[in-house]
């Protein structure tokens, strides 16, 4: 299987980290914002990231390519079969894409992707007002809804983890790291799960790369 992204993409890296725990093979064909490369524009329809060509079987959004593999591979189940879990798993899902990666994107974009990477200026404005406003509503709802078990959903690792914790190394790469003392349960969660061995080769590979991008 081909998956078409950028390791510092909030999506491509739940996709990575959910292709590590089940253990598949997989290679990165490393594409950025815009690319013309043709086997990513035939995946992705609205070039955007990740998209994957599994043996022909074209397809992208990161919630998408995830439900497909859960039903290609289940196990270790990430998706639980309970109606209630299943339906919190969607949940988390959906607020680590369009509420959580959507915040740390406003910083993460208009602080690195435009200036580093597109040679524009970013909108700083709508930037220091995520962090201001946006960031700390969201960090005080994560921080009442981490159960004792230190897993979002059934009390074991889930795709609930994986897509609330991808963002949260944007918000590192912006230089903003979870205060221990305002956020406690969500400092040691996001660490922990960003530290599983499916996410921790990804996330030092990243680190590298940004500390590159960042120092030019
Ligand atoms: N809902 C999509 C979001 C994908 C997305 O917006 N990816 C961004 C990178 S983080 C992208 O490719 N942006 C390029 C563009 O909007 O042109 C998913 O979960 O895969």
């Amino acid at each position: 299987m081909i998956v078409y992204g950028s390791l510092v993409s909030p999506f491509v890296r739940k996709l990575l980290g959910f292709l590590g725990e089940k253990g598949l093979d997989f290679e990165l064909k490393g594409v950025g914002i815009g690319d013309p490369d043709p086997g990513f524009r035939a995946a992705s329809p609205l070039a955007k990231m990740p998209a994957i060509d599994d043996d022909g079987f074209l397809l992208a959004d990161s919630s998408a390519i995830i439900h497909y593999l859960e039903a290609k591979y289940p196990e270790p189940v990430l998706i639980p079969a309970d109606p209630q879990a299943r339906g919190r798993v969607i949940w988390w899902d959906e607020f680590g894409d369009t509420v959580f990666a959507a915040c740390g994107g406003k910083m993460f974009f208009n602080r690195i992707v435009s200036p580093k990477f597109l040679g524009r200026e970013g909108d700083l404005a709508a930037a220091a007002q995520a962090e201001a406003e946006e960031l700390p509503k969201l960090l005080d709802y994560l921080e009442g809804a981490i159960p004792a078990s230190g897993y979002l959903v059934e009390d074991r690792f889930t795709l609930a983890d994986l897509a609330v914790a991808s963002p949260f190394m944007n918000l590192r790469h912006c230089g903003l790291r979870v205060d221990a003392a305002k956020h406690p349960k969500v400092a040691a969660w996001s660490e922990a799960i960003l530290s599983r061995p499916s996410l921790a080769p990804w996330v030092d590979k990243e680190e590298r790369m940004m500390a590159k991008v960042l120092a030019a």
